[in-house]
């Protein structure tokens, strides 16, 4: 089965994030990936200064009325980091317009990692993220950006019941099904939790001691790529979980690499899961 999806998210031109990991990582997994550049940014914000931002808000409502004129709809769209509170309400209205008959809403609400979120956003932007990851048929928050959006506190050390707390209440705000990324009950591992069709399953990995901005990205576009393949989203989830661990292992090798992940080098893994 081809399926045509969208994803929408920034162009951080160097950093190994959003939409340049997106992009083949989708098309690695035999998806068609139409994008929309939320913004462009010379590099990620996470660990460089001086960077620049254009933000293509303006453009977005044109580019979808031209979708529309042209009939072209998509079987999935998938959210990531975007740059600011209008463009969420945009992106809501795309999904209500440009989706196919049972097409998927895919939402990775990423703004923030160990407690904090990212230096752009502040409470306005995760308000705005709650009406977004209200509508998606899957959501995949770490645990930092569950507790944003949740208002339950962030914590460093947690059980099960606490992620799956967690869950509870992002599916209170809507959320179909969930995938709490990161969740780790044991020091050397970590591991997602996901809620399928009001199941819970855990999937426990190996913690990489080191790590890298854009891993989230990397999990997410898989786990995107292989779900709109027709995988559950427990499959999906174990995929993107091995791909990214396999990603941060290849980064550690070789030449000192720091602001990103060298997922290209294990893209053939990536394709061999699929199969
Ligand atoms: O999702 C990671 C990401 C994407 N895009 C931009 C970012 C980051 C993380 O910091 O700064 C612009």
């Amino acid at each position: 089965m081809y399926r045509r999806a969208l994803t929408i998210q920034d162009i951080s031109c160097v950093g190994q994030c959003s939409l340049t990991v997106a992009l083949p990582i989708m098309s690695a997994c035999g998806v068609e990936t139409a994008i929309l550049p939320s913004a462009v940014l010379s590099t990620h914000t996470a660990g460089f200064t001086g960077f620049t931002v254009r933000d293509l808000a303006d453009d977005i409502p044109a580019i979808s009325a031209h979708w529309q004129k042209e009939g072209l709809d998509f079987a999935a769209v998938y959210t990531g980091y975007l740059g600011s509170v209008p463009q969420i309400d945009m992106v809501l209205e795309i999904m209500d317009h440009c989706l196919q008959e049972g097409g998927l809403r895919i939402v990775d609400p990423a703004m923030g990692d160990n407690g904090r979120l990212y230096p752009a956003f502040d409470m306005e932007y995760v308000e705005a993220m709650k009406r977004l990851v209200g509508a998606a048929d899957y959501t995949l928050p770490n645990i930092t950006e569950a507790a944003f959006l949740t208002g339950m506190e962030y914590r460093e050390s947690y059980d099960q019941a606490y992620v799956k707390a967690l869950i509870d209440a992002l599916q209170a705000l809507g959320a179909k099904n969930v995938i709490i990324t990161g969740a780790s009950f044991s020091p050397d591992t970590t591991g997602v939790m996901v809620r399928e069709n009001g199941t819970d399953t855990y999937y426990e990995h190996r913690k990489i001691s080191e790590s890298r901005h854009g891993t989230g990205d990397i999990y997410s576009s898989a786990f995107a790529g292989a779900l709109i393949r027709g995988k559950s989203a427990y499959e999906a989830a174990v995929i993107a979980a091995d791909f990214t661990v396999a990603a941060l292992e290849e980064t550690l090798k070789g030449e000192p690499h720091l602001y990103g992940a060298k997922f290209e080098l294990v893209i053939p893994k990536l394709i061999e899961m699929l199969k």
